[in-house]
């Protein structure tokens, strides 16, 4: 077994920068908002982890089964070297693409990237071991800004992994950003797999996103224990109530932060003193779901071809390979 390399991007110090940016322009908002890549850390990504295996959180389970009927097909489309996976955490349903792409006989190399340090070397330190023919590069990094500093394929093309339907926690403007950056860090030939949420039940949905053992709710508060912790913060975590809700204009779950009470907060680290009125919202992340057409269209505009489509029976998540052009 070769020892896994990890090369950084993002800094401690960079993290803490952005971190306070991010804190400064969401929390002076009208209505205040976060961006989600704050939940993910230790904590949060092992709330993430229980969130996964939860009833009500399907879109899992469905991408795994999908995963498992279309890894031998991906891996026949695509003679790849080198598994690219953007927020990759526990990679744990990647293992199914390894599987595949190992034993078609192409794969060289996994490159997991992730804003998350510490689940990002646990994941690595597993595949290596489980993989021992495998050269793992990890990469800490933000998928919406170090994209072109991914490493270039080996001998061959590169095959990049973006499931979970994290795509839908990009804004909009962040996901058509992210495609182009996408595609100009690609050689024509190189391959996109994508998993994402598709447009279903709300009565399906919202559950997913607050389901009954409060799992979902620990997740969201999550981010208040980070701003507590690296801004020196006072939020009374557990004056805010979890809020999922389905917005029909966006086609995307909205998760938020309700004030229970009137509050005032301090956060020394930015130099901000900050007001919530009772019953104030604060957006905590979108997660988008999408349509086929939409997918398709968005793709295109960047510079992908769709070459393969799955879907599960309910047409609740899709997985889609595209080829850049
Ligand atoms: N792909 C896994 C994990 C999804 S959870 C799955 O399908 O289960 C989302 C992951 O993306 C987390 O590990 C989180 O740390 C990471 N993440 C969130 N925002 C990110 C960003 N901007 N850049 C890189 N990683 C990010
Ligand atoms: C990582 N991401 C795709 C998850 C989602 O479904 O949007 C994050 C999550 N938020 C609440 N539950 C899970």
């Amino acid at each position: 077994m070769t020892a896994p390399v990890l090369e950084i991007h993002l800094s401690d110090s960079d993290a803490a920068d952005a971190l306070h940016h991010d804190v400064r322009v969401g929390l002076s908002a009208d209505p205040k908002w976060l961006p989600p890549k704050w939940f993910y850390d230790a904590r949060g990504s092992e709330l993430f982890e229980q969130i996964t295996t939860l009833p009500e959180y399907y879109p899992t389970r469905t991408e795994r089964e999908l995963l498992r009927r279309s890894a031998g097909e991906i891996a026949e489309w695509a003679a790849v070297d080198t598994l690219v996976e953007l927020g990759s955490g526990s990679s744990e349903k990647t293992r199914l693409l390894l599987d595949a792409l190992t034993a078609s006989g192409s794969l060289q190399r996994f490159v997991p990237l992730d804003v998350s340090e510490s689940p990002l070397r646990a994941a690595m330190t597993a595949v290596a071991r489980e993989y021992p023919g495998l050269a793992v590069h990890g990469v800490v990094g933000d998928f919406t800004q170090h994209l072109e500093l991914l490493p270039a394929g080996q001998s061959g093309r590169r095959l990049v992994a973006f499931l979970g339907g994290t795509i839908g926690n990009l804004l909009p403007d962040e996901r058509a950003g992210f495609f182009t950056a996408l595609r100009g860090a690609l050689e024509p030939g190189e391959l996109l797999l994508l998993g994402a949420g598709l447009v279903t039940d709300p009565a399906v949905m919202v559950p997913a996103y607050d389901d009954a053992s409060g799992v979902t709710a620990e997740f969201n508060r999550n981010v208040l224990h980070v701003l507590n912790r690296e801004l020196g913060a006072d939020f009374d975590v557990v004056a805010f109530d979890h809020v999922a809700v389905w917005d029909a204009t966006h086609e995307w779950i909205e998760m938020r932060l309700r004030a229970c009470r009137p509050m005032t907060v301090r956060l020394p680290a930015v130099g901000m003193t900050v007001h919530f009125a009772e019953g104030e919202d604060m957006c905590t992340e979108v997660s988008g779901k999408f349509r086929r057409e939409v997918l398709g269209a968005d793709l295109g505009d960047s510079g992908f071809a769709v070459c393969g489509w799955w879907s599960d029976p309910d047409d609740r998540f899709a997985l889609i390979l595209a080829t850049a052009t």
